[in-house]
């Protein structure tokens, strides 16, 4: 695993424990996250959807007004792309096999998107202001 992968890694392991966090105690807070990992990071995503499987994972997300989303491709030789459809939009996201693209989501609102290439490879992200939105656990 190289440096992306590593980055990537921590970054999933961070949306996970932010996750936990937000389902066990309103007490643990983004910002304790952050001042622990002391990293100057001003993109450091808050979630991370995973391209793999031809599908995102997960594919319904809930966050924060002002999160950062990172979409990370790991799906191979498998090309993906991210692609807004519906009223509410953010900037699309090229076709590409490797990587990752972050996305601030600083609007209220459903953010529905698919993959143009592959039928049926959807998902949403939920912005909101309250500690719960959608139909996800709300990270970022
Ligand atoms: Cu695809």
């Amino acid at each position: 695993m190289g440096p992306v992968g590593r980055t990537i890694a921590t970054g999933l392991a961070t949306a996970y424990v932010l996750s936990a966090a937000s389902c066990a105690s309103s007490m643990a807070t983004p910002e304790h996250v952050d001042a622990a990992a002391a990293k100057p990071r001003p993109q450091r995503p808050s979630a991370v959807v995973v391209l793999r499987d031809i599908s995102f994972r997960p594919a319904r997300l809930a966050v924060r007004r002002g999160a950062i989303v990172a979409f990370a491709w790991r799906d191979g030789d498998i090309p993906h792309n991210v692609t807004p459809v519906g009223r509410m939009r953010f900037r699309t996201l090229a076709t590409r096999k490797v990587g990752t693209a972050r996305v601030r989501f600083a609007r209220r609102g459903t953010f529905r998107f698919v993959c143009t290439i592959h039928p049926g490879m959807a998902g949403r992200v939920v912005v909101g202001d309250g500690p719960v939105v959608g139909d996800g656990p709300v990270v970022g």
